[in-house]
């Protein structure tokens, strides 16, 4: 009897140690380093970084219409002059060289290469500078890794409708098609889109961003069915007529927040949480993963609110059989973007849009970091999760982290170098890629940080500071200064992880017994 009660003591002492770790979620720290084989890289994309926005035959693209209309973007910021890397990539990529990465992640402008959208009007001026660019990265031991959309669409194709008028499928095929031909010899990762989802949500959608559209219920669907059938088609481009000379990989780069549910004991958030990560990942990952169409409770959510509205059809555009097939399967990894995470609980809107679709409410929890982005709190956590959800809903692919990364507010130049909030940051989300990968088996091949250069953040403008590199904005000649999150990432590349060199986890773990001992007692005590 006694001893029993003992036991259970002891036993209630150690599971609450473990509850108070496990209630935000966070666990200890877990020191070691990645596969051999895993790879570091850093990004960027053209219109954040580039400038030059009217030079050597490049066309007008949706964000150089959209900045130039005032009232659209922070300050009126646009990226005419960026950071100016179109002239400076040498500089950038001695930035790159003293990190330690071995790939860049960087993006074309399609209005470079095909100024009005079109192949009819090809410029080669485009096609030598991206080449120039590769041959200086390649003669620097740094592996391009392209993206063909991050979201600077030719403005005469906006003209024509953008993402909801599908001749759109043809004209990005032939603009993949030149660029695996022209770089496919000296290039073998390609990513068809950039995040899908803000694309269509934040422009057609919500309309902060290019091209301003607010057409939430429909348009927003309309635009994801567009690009996703975009995305297959230039993946079986690149399948067909470059994988077996050029042997390079191609997927698309998803973005994804964690959505987890409220309160886990409850069904019904769960259920909601669910949803939530249907709507946003799912849309456009199972289509591509799993069987080339909507998650199930997607396309009945959607249908049931259109029916809802005494409309004849769903707002959801559906594929055909033979579209499926040809969705389906159209992928060499999992590119992933992940920046944050959302706490869900149902709710019941009333009005159509994408959002209230999916009848679910998004809460953040006050006791998370901010950090200079309102929908940016840091929450490390939530990447370990992400990953499983991938493992386990998309059949185990090889993940490439494609953008993580955090902004900071600042006031002088000082402040922004001395960011310790992002040290803090990367530290906590890469030791959860580590756990993902040691502790989860997730096939994690690789992590990109955002950003190389602290860059144009879109309707934010230069306000938020993504960079481990802070660029003057204020100097014509746009100088660059490695923050300490570059010392920082730096290092963590050199010693490829967190290698234990002061047996700290042992420590902790004896900490951890230490309490538990001491808990244990205490409780014997007020039993006896
Ligand atoms: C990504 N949001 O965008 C993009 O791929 C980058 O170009 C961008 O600079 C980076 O993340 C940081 O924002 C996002 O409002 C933009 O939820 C906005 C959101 C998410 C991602």
């Amino acid at each position: 009897m006694r001893l029993s009660q003992v036991g259970a003591c002891v036993l209630l002492a150690v599971v609450s140690i473990q509850l108070v770790p496990c209630k935000g979620q966070a666990t200890e720290f877990l020191f070691g380093t990645f596969p051999d084989n895993f790879w570091w890289s850093t990004a960027t994309s053209s219109y954040q970084i580039e400038g030059a926005w009217n030079v050597s035959g490049k066309g007008l693209n949706i964000w150089d219409t959209y900045c130039h209309v005032g009232g659209n973007v922070n300050n009126n910021d646009t990226g005419d002059v960026a950071c100016d890397s179109y002239n400076k990539y040498d500089e950038d990529i001695k930035l790159m060289k003293e990190l330690g990465v071995s790939h860049y992640r960087f993006s074309i402008s399609w209005a470079r290469i095909f100024p009005d959208g079109t192949k009819a009007s090809y410029n080669q001026a485009g096609i030598d500078h991206y080449e120039k660019l590769v041959d200086a990265l390649k003669a620097n031991d740094i592996i391009p890794m392209i993206t063909l959309y991050h979201w600077d669409l030719p403005q005469a194709l906006q003209d024509m409708g953008g993402w909801t008028n599908e001749s759109l499928i043809g004209h990005f095929n032939d603009y993949a098609d030149v660029m695996f031909e022209k770089l496919g010899p000296k290039v073998d990762l390609w990513l068809t889109f950039n995040e899908p989802f803000v694309v269509c949500w934040l422009g057609y959608g919500v309309g902060a961003h290019a091209p301003g559209i607010k057409e939430a219920g429909t348009s927003t669907y309309e635009c994801a069915h567009t690009i996703i059938k975009s995305h297959a088609k230039a993946w079986h481009t690149y399948d067909t007529k470059y994988r077996a000379t050029q042997k390079g990989k191609i997927g698309i780069t998803l973005d994804s927040d964690w959505k987890e549910a409220f309160n886990a004991s409850n069904p019904d958030d769960v259920a909601a949480a669910d949803r939530a990560m249907q709507f946003k990942l799912g849309w456009f990952a199972h289509p591509i993963f799993v069987n080339g169409d909507y998650p199930e409770v997607m396309k009945a959510a959607v249908y049931n609110k259109s029916m809802a509205q005494g409309l004849d059809a769903s707002r959801q555009p559906s594929f055909t059989e033979a579209e499926k097939q040809e969705i389906k399967g159209t992928h060499d990894f999992f590119g992933l973007n992940h920046y944050t995470t959302q706490l869900i609980e149902p709710r019941d809107w009333e009005f159509e849009s994408w959002e209230q679709d999916q009848e679910a409410k998004e809460i953040r929890d006050p006791s998370w970091p901010d950090s200079g982005s309102d929908w940016l709190k840091v929450v490390p956590w939530g990447l370990r999760k992400l990953l499983s959800f991938v493992k386990d809903n998309y059949g185990n692919q090889e993940i490439i982290i494609t953008e993580n990364g955090v902004s900071i507010q600042s006031n002088t130049k000082e402040d922004a170098l001395n960011d310790q909030a992002r040290i803090d940051y990367y530290r906590g989300y890469i030791n959860e890629v580590l756990k993902a990968i040691r502790l989860d088996n997730v096939n994690v091949i690789a992590y990109t940080a955002w950003s190389l250069l602290d860059n144009f953040e879109w309707s934010r403008g230069y306000a938020e500071r993504f960079g481990l590199h802070y660029v003057d904005f204020d100097d014509p000649a746009r100088p660059r200064t490695a923050k300490e999150s570059a010392k920082y990432i730096k290092q963590l590349i050199k010693d490829h992880g967190f290698p234990d060199t002061s047996g700290g986890s042992k420590k902790q773990g004896s900490a951890i017994v230490g309490l538990c001992s001491v808990l244990g007692v205490i409780l014997l005590k007020l039993f006896n």
